[in-house]
């Protein structure tokens, strides 16, 4: 059979399955989706994790490829930028970008799940839902689902080709796993995080600047609050699993008050169902995990999480796992035939995926400890003087990452470069008065090409 008459079976309608589906659909191919939970569109949404999220470039890029970015944009908050809440109890609104143009939207997980899901079946992929994949028999092409909810029903279904989006813990992948070696490797990071919620005012409204992400950095610890449209934000505590603080010791409700009340009090104090929510929502583990591969031949796949889960502190994962699916489904277009789509879509994505990730782990550090240091705002300071004097060479790193699609690769070798002569040029300075700026406009020049058309797509300014 040639490869054009298969059927594609993705495993998980999460966010990178649903848009996959739709992807795939719209090129003429046969696709099933399988996803464990219920159809949130009937039942309402189980999800739990991480309810709001951010939204960038590369997401909404992926969006309007799928046909779908105003069903999803219709429910979002911009937010222009990080509003830092410092220990002493003052806060500063820092922007992400130049102007307007350059910000993130707030989106909620469970009301874009099920736009995309809507779109997905529009564009003729079939949902089955209840349908948890537990096992792949590749010579035989068959795949077994469990229907948890019922009793535990066994459900078998023929496969051709198998696409896992089914997020960190993948079952496509553990499957794959028995068949060759996925040098698959589980870095954890050693802190968890804990979600919480901030409601809405009496009158519905948002009771902390709407328009921005909202940041507490302490240290080796912080809080975010990110809105959401119905008024209310979710919260999310971020601590180390072993520590003063860390959750081996904050444990009750009483203890994480007393954290709070030292040090987010004007966080604690707009949340009334503080003690509830602490004692209900789980101490989620955080890490990123490394594959050698993330495929078998022409028979499977992996994207977005199942193949590269990361840690969330640049709010890239779901950008990047969207990012996936537009090339696998380019790849999948383009190819003679899948397992060469296949190789094409890893050898394309893997060096970008360990990029973010690599990205994602300096972004904490970044946050907590040194959006006060001295050297930091010097160098910021150069930094955006550098981006209004060179604005096609120099890109703060944050901007390629968030408002640019160039490879996450090429963003971070250009930020190192960057960083260098950041580093170099205020060497022993307190302030940019004593800056060469000839000398350094001629470094610029020799060591930063400027970001090709190509490069610069994805820049919705001007
Ligand atoms: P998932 O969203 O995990 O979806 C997987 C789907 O597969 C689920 O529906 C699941 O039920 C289903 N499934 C699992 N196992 C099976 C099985 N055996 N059979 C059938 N179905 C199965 N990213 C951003 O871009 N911006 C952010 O602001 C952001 N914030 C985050 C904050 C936190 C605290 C965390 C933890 C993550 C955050 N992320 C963010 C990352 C983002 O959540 C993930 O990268 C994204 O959800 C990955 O999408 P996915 O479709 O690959 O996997
Ligand atoms: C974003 C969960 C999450 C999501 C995010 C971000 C952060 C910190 C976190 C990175 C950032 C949007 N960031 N860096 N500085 N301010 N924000 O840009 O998504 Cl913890």
């Amino acid at each position: 059979m040639s490869d054009k008459d298969k059927q594609i079976t993705i495993v998980g309608a999460g966010l990178a399955g649903a848009l996959l589906g739709a992807l795939l659909a719209r090129q003429g191919w046969q696709v099933d989706i399988y996803e464990r939970r219920n159809d949130p569109r009937v039942q309402g949404y189980e999800g739990g994790r991480s309810i709001n999220m951010a939204l960038a470039e590369r997401g909404r890029h992926a969006l309007q490829l799928a046909g779908c970015e105003e069903a999803v944009m219709a429910r979002t908050v911009m937010m222009r930028g990080r509003m830092v809440h410092f220990s002493d109890g003052s806060q500063q609104l820092q922007r992400y970008g130049r102007d307007d143009s350059e910000v993130i939207w707030s989106v909620h997980r469970g009301n874009m799940n099920i736009a995309l899901l809507d779109h997905a079946e529009a564009c003729g992929a079939r949902l089955h839902f209840n349908r948890r994949l537990e096992r792949l028999d590749f010579e035989a092409g068959s795949a077994r689902f469990i229907d948890d909810p019922h009793g535990e029903k066994v459900h078998e279904a023929a496969f051709d080709v198998v696409i896992g989006a089914d997020g960190a813990g993948s079952a496509v992948r553990a499957q794959m796993a028995r068949e060759t070696k996925m040098g698959e490797r589980f870095e954890p990071l050693g802190h968890s995080y804990k979600e919480l919620e901030i409601p809405p005012g009496n009158d519905g409204q948002f009771l902390i600047e709407p328009n921005a992400l909202h940041i507490w950095p302490r240290d080796d610890y912080m809080c975010i609050a990110l809105p959401n449209d119905s008024g209310n934000f979710t919260v999310t505590l971020f601590m180390p699993n072993e520590g003063d603080p860390g959750f081996d010791t904050v444990r009750t409700a009483l203890d994480a008050r007393k954290l709070f009340e030292r040090d987010f009090p004007d966080a604690l104090a707009l949340m009334p169902g503080f003690d509830e929510a602490w004692a209900s929502n789980p101490v989620s583990p955080l890490g990123t995990l490394y594959l050698d591969r993330w495929r078998l031949y022409g028979r499977a796949v992996l994207v977005g999480d199942a193949a590269h889960a990361m840690v969330p502190f640049h709010g890239q994962g779901m950008n990047c796992a969207l990012e996936d699916c537009v090339s696998l489904a380019r790849h999948i277009e383009e190819a003679p035939d899948l397992a060469a789509a296949f190789t094409a879509y890893e050898n394309e994505r893997r060096p970008n995926a360990e990029a973010i990730q690599e990205m994602a782990l300096d972004n904490y550090r970044e946050m907590r400890d040194r959006v006060d240091d001295a050297d930091y705002l010097l160098q910021r300071e150069l930094e955006l003087k550098l981006q209004q004097r060179h604005p096609d060479r120099f890109v703060p790193r944050y901007a390629m990452v968030t408002f640019m699609r160039i490879p996450y690769a090429v963003a971070l070798e250009r930020a190192r470069v960057q960083g260098e002569l950041l580093e170099e040029a205020t060497r022993g300075l307190e302030n940019l008065d004593g800056i060469d700026w000839d000398a350094l406009d001629a470094r610029i020049k020799d060591r930063l090409q400027p970001l090709s058309t190509q490069e610069k797509s994805g820049s919705r300014s001007r």
